[in-house]
C-alpha cells in the first residue's frame, strides 16, 4: 500500500487530494496544526465522506523538528505540500507570517524529506498568482514571473527552492503551477464561494445584498476535483518538471457572479454592490493559462465547466443554508 503525506489536509485540495488517493488504495496522512476549534477540523473530510481514514500527524510547517519526526514515522512514498496561509488579500495584513508558512515553510518541508526521507516523490501546490503583473496574455511553463502580493513572493521562493532542490539534490520534485480552483469546500471568503453562498442566502431570504470588490478581474478557473488528480499525475511521472494546471478559459468576476444568481433566477445586479473594503492593494488584473504540457505529458485536462462547477456550488450552499434553517 502506497504512503503518502499531505500538508494543508483540512483545507479544499487536502480534501479532494485524499479522497483521490483513498480511492486508489494509499495509505493517507495529513499533517494537522493544533486548533482551539478541533470539532470542526475534519469538516470537508467529512463532506467527502472519508473522515476518520486520514491518519492525523501532530504539526506545523514553521516548526522544522515536527516535520522532520513526522517523516521518520510514515516513511511516506508520496508528499504533497498544500499547507499555506493560501489568502492573497490577508497577507498585506500578515505578511511575514505569509513568508514564514507558505514560503519557509515550503523550506522546511523540503529540507525534512532531504534529510529523511530523500526517496519520496514531492509535490509543491505552486501557484499561477506568480505570474501576478502578466508579461504574457497566456502563461505557460516558459512566461516570466512577477509576483504582486506577499503572498505571490511567497509562492515564488517557495517554487524555485522546490526547483533548486531537484537540481542541486536530485530528488523528484515537482511545481504545480494552478490556476485558480475551486469546489462547494472553496473557503467562504474566496471570490467564488462567497458569491454562490451570497445569491444563495439572498435567494432564501437570509441576506438582501453582497459586497464585493473589483469585478474586473478576470481568472481561469477550474475545479479543485480535476486539479488534485493533476498533482497526483506529476509524481507518477519517471522524471520530476513543472506544469501549468488550468482550463484555458479566463471570465471576469462580473460573469461568474451572472451565472451563480442567474441559477436562482436573480439578477445579480440588484444585489452586489461595490465595497472598498475588498480592493487590494495591488490587483492581479487577469489570468489565462495554457495546461498544453499537462495535456501533452500527463494526459491531464480539466473535465469540469465553470458553469457546472458554479451551479454544483450554489446547489451546495443552498443545500447548507437549508439544513440550518430547519
Ligand atoms: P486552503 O486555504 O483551503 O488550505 C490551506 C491549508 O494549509 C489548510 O489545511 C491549513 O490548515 C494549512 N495551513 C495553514 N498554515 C499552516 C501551517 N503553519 N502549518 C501547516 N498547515 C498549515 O487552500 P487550498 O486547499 O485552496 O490550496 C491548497 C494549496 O494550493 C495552498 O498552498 C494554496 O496556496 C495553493 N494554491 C491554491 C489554488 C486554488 O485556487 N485553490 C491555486 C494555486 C495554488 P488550517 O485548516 O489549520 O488552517
Ligand atoms: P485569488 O482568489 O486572489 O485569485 O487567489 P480570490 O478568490 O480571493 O480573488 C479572485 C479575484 O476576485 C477579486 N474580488 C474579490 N475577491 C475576494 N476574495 N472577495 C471579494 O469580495 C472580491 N471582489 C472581487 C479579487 O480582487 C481577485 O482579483 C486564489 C487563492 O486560492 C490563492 O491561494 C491561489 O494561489 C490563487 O487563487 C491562484
Amino acid at each position: 500500500m502506497p504512503r503518502a503525506l499531505i500538508t494543508g489536509v483540512t483545507g479544499q485540495d487536502g480534501a479532494y487530494l485524499s479522497k483521490l488517493l483513498l480511492d486508489k488504495g494509499y495509505e493517507v496522512f495529513g499533517l494537522l496544526r493544533r486548533s482551539s476549534s478541533g470539532d470542526v477540523i475534519d469538516e470537508r473530510l467529512r463532506w467527502l465522506g472519508i473522515a476518520g481514514r486520514v491518519r492525523m500527524m501532530d504539526g506545523n510547517l514553521i516548526d522544522l523538528s515536527s516535520l522532520i519526526r513526522i517523516l521518520n514515522e510514515v516513511k511516506p512514498d508520496e508528499v504533497y505540500n498544500l499547507g499555506a496561509q493560501s489568502f492573497v488579500k490577508t497577507s498585506w495584513n500578515q505578511p511575514l507570517l505569509t513568508g514564514q508558512v507558505t514560503a519557509l515553510g515550503a523550506n522546511n518541508l523540503l529540507e525534512a524529506v532531504r534529510l529523511v526521507a530523500p526517496g519520496a516523490r514531492f509535490y509543491q501546490a505552486s501557484s499561477s498568482e506568480m505570474y501576478g503583473l502578466i508579461q504574457e496574455p497566456v502563461q505557460s511553463e516558459k512566461t516570466p514571473f512577477y509576483p504582486r502580493s506577499p503572498y505571490a513572493v511567497a509562492k515564488l521562493y517557495a517554487h524555485w527552492m522546490t526547483v533548486n532542490y531537484r537540481e542541486s539534490f536530485g530528488l523528484h520534485a515537482s511545481g504545480g503551477i494552478l490556476f485558480n480552483h475551486e469546489s462547494p469546500l472553496r473557503g467562504i471568503e474566496f471570490v467564488t464561494r462567497k458569491v454562490t453562498d451570497g445569491a444563495a442566502r439572498i435567494k432564501l431570504g437570509l441576506a438582501t445584498e453582497l459586497l464585493m470588490g473589483n469585478m474586473d478581474a478576470k481568472r481561469d478557473w477550474g475545479h479543485a476535483r480535476d486539479y488534485v488528480e493533476a498533482m497526483w499525475m506529476m509524481l507518477q511521472q519517471e522524471k520530476p518538471d513543472d506544469y501549468v494546471v488550468a482550463t484555458g478559459r479566463t471570465v471576469t468576476v462580473r460573469d461568474m457572479a451572472r451565472i451563480a444568481f442567474g441559477h436562482v433566477g436573480l439578477d445579480y445586479e440588484e444585489f452586489v454592490k461595490a465595497d472598498p473594503a475588498f480592493l487590494r492593494p495591488a490587483e492581479v488584473d487577469v489570468l489565462l493559462g495554457d495546461p498544453s504540457k499537462a495535456k501533452a505529458k500527463l494526459g491531464w485536462s480539466a473535465r469540469t465547466t465553470l458553469e457546472e462547477m458554479i451551479t454544483e456550488m450554489v446547489e451546495a450552499d443552498l443545500f447548507r443554508h437549508r439544513a440550518r434553517m430547519r
